[in-house]
């Protein structure tokens, strides 16, 4: 009887992630095996590489940070089941911005979207898993907030598409370009997540 407490109580710890010590137990974490820098997983690139790895950028912007919602943003995202695999909190050069939004150079908002997103730190993430691309712009929702859906990112928490609070990467061509401008492969964790088989059939 009591083994099978003990037993249970470790299944549920370690499927509804719950901290140690059961994640020593059960899963594994092991680093640094070949993800990042020039080997983003991209679906139409190979069909042998499981949809189940696809990856994305995310970030929470200088006004999603200053407003203590990266708590919040990153739950979404575990919620739904995706995997976390990269994360940093900096403070953006333009360098790397201009780089970021090279497409909107000529936009008349321009100059302004550079200052908005140089005005404070960024918390900016790696989530991999299924599909990850496309149902994370469904989360985090409309780029002008007036036309976000409630339950989304933007629709629940802001209101001026000069303030939308998540960055999300809009293509698998457009996630492996971003993932390899902000992170360094070695920043990248492959890892096994012990409830992945409940997610995802990969
Ligand atoms: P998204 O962030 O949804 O991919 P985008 O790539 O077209 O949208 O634009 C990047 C960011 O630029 C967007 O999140 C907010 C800002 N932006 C877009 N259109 C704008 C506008 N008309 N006025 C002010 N900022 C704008
Ligand atoms: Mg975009």
């Amino acid at each position: 009887m009591l083994q099978r407490l003990v037993f249970n109580r470790l299944l549920q710890q370690c499927l509804w992630g719950n901290p140690e010590p059961t994640r020593g137990l059960l899963c594994r974490f092991p680093t640094g095996l070949g993800a990042g820098h020039g080997s983003a997983w991209h679906r139409s690139k190979s069909t042998a590489v499981p949809d189940a790895r696809e990856r994305t950028l995310v970030a929470v912007k200088p006004d999603g940070v200053q407003r203590r919602l990266v708590g919040q943003i990153i739950q979404r995202f575990e919620r739904r089941g995706f995997k976390l695999v990269g994360l940093k909190m900096l403070q953006v050069s333009e360098d790397l911005l201009s780089q970021h939004y090279c497409e909107l150079k000529t936009k008349p908002f321009y100059p302004s979207l550079l200052r908005y997103m140089t005005s404070g730190p960024v918390v900016v993430m790696v989530w991999e898993g299924h599909n990850v691309v496309q149902t994370s712009r469904t989360m985090v929702g409309h780029t002008n907030p007036a036309e976000a859906q409630a339950g989304t990112v933007r629709g629940d928490f802001s209101v001026h598409v000069s303030r939308n609070v998540v960055h999300a990467s809009d293509s698998l061509e457009g996630a492996q370009r971003e993932i390899q401008l902000w992170f360094q492969g070695k920043d990248l964790l492959n890892w096994e997540c012990c409830d992945q088989s409940s997610t995802s059939e990969a």
